[in-house]
């Protein structure tokens, strides 16, 4: 398989889309209520479009697993919403300053910093209601594993360490794994837990779930690069206006679409070798490998 190739998003990817932005929208705050003008910033933020990866990734998993029951909406539901809550801080001026986001301006820019920040502070408190709502704490736990001081936050803050420093793949590898991948490993271990999925199950997916997440910030990376702002909804370039090491720019561009093709390709005999016969994952991480937005 060649990742330059353009890939649309399977159907499932689609279908699953439409269902979670229905349950987003039953989860999120009513809009009417006090404090109106941080309920709109956060629609704002969450309904202003995205893949919904990692949700849709999470249902993946718990259907892949035998899960049943509505549980598994909340939880992909408090995915996707500390993923958006990862985005509004990271476009903040104190992080990397980005002025558009899905397509519209960022959320500082149009509620500014104050809202922006306390609407990162609400879907993170949403979030883990909803999962604490779900009565299983693994999966509380699992969010909140992604996300701290050993997850994205780890990423994030290794991340901004880098600033001006030229760092090694090895080190690049660290951020991309903790800043990006934790989250999308999170997803799918989630989807697993609610599940009840056996060990054997629970790693695959694990692995799965390791390998597209570090092949999906490799991706972003070179988007940066080649990548259209209007497919995207965000400015390319920002990679090299904020100084951000990244595997193109230690490796160039060929070898990084190799490194993320093959790490696509170990993922799809992961789940093919360890998982039920379901082409779902194997179609999201074809779609990760190949994809333009
Ligand atoms: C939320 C715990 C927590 C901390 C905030 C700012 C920050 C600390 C972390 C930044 C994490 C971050 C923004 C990583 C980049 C991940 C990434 C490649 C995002 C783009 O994801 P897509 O393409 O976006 O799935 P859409 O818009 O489609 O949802």
């Amino acid at each position: 398989m060649t990742i330059s190739m353009k890939v649309d998003p399977p159907v499932y990817m689609f279908e699953k889309r439409k269902v979670i932005d229905e349950y987003l929208l039953k989860f999120m705050p009513d809009i009417t209520k006090y404090p109106q003008v941080l309920h709109e910033a956060i629609h704002y933020s969450v309904m202003a479009g995205g893949k919904r990866l990692r949700p849709i990734l999470a249902l993946a998993a718990f259907e892949a697993c035998g899960g049943t029951g509505p549980d598994i909406y909340r939880a992909a539901v408090a995915v996707e919403l500390i993923h958006t809550y990862s985005l509004i801080h990271d476009d903040l001026p104190c992080m990397d300053d980005d002025d558009l986001r899905r397509g519209k301006p960022s959320l500082h820019n149009k509620y500014g910093e104050a809202i922006a920040l306390l609407a990162g502070d609400a879907l993170h408190d949403f979030a883990f209601r909803l999962t604490a709502e779900t009565g299983n704490t693994k999966i509380v736990l699992e969010l909140a594993e992604a996300i701290g001081t050993d997850g994205m936050l780890a990423g994030q803050m290794a991340d901004m360490d880098a600033e001006g420093r030229d760092l090694s793949l090895e080190e690049v590898t660290y951020i991309h794994v903790h800043k990006t991948g934790k989250l999308i490993r999170g997803a799918v271990r989630i989807g697993a837990l609610l599940a009840n999925a056996g060990k054997k199950e629970l790693d695959a997916i694990t692995v799965y779930g390791e390998k597209v997440g570090h092949a999906f910030q490799i991706i972003d990376d070179i988007l940066d690069i080649v990548g259209d702002t209007e497919i995207l909804g965000k400015p390319v370039g920002s990679d090299s206006k904020n100084n951000k090491a990244t595997y193109p720019a230690i490796i160039g561009l060929e070898k990084s679409r190799q490194i993320a093709s093959e790490l696509i390709d170990e993922a799809i005999d992961t789940i093919r070798t360890s998982v039920s016969p379901s082409d779902t994952f194997v179609d999201i991480a074809r779609f990760i490998g190949g994809r333009q937005m």
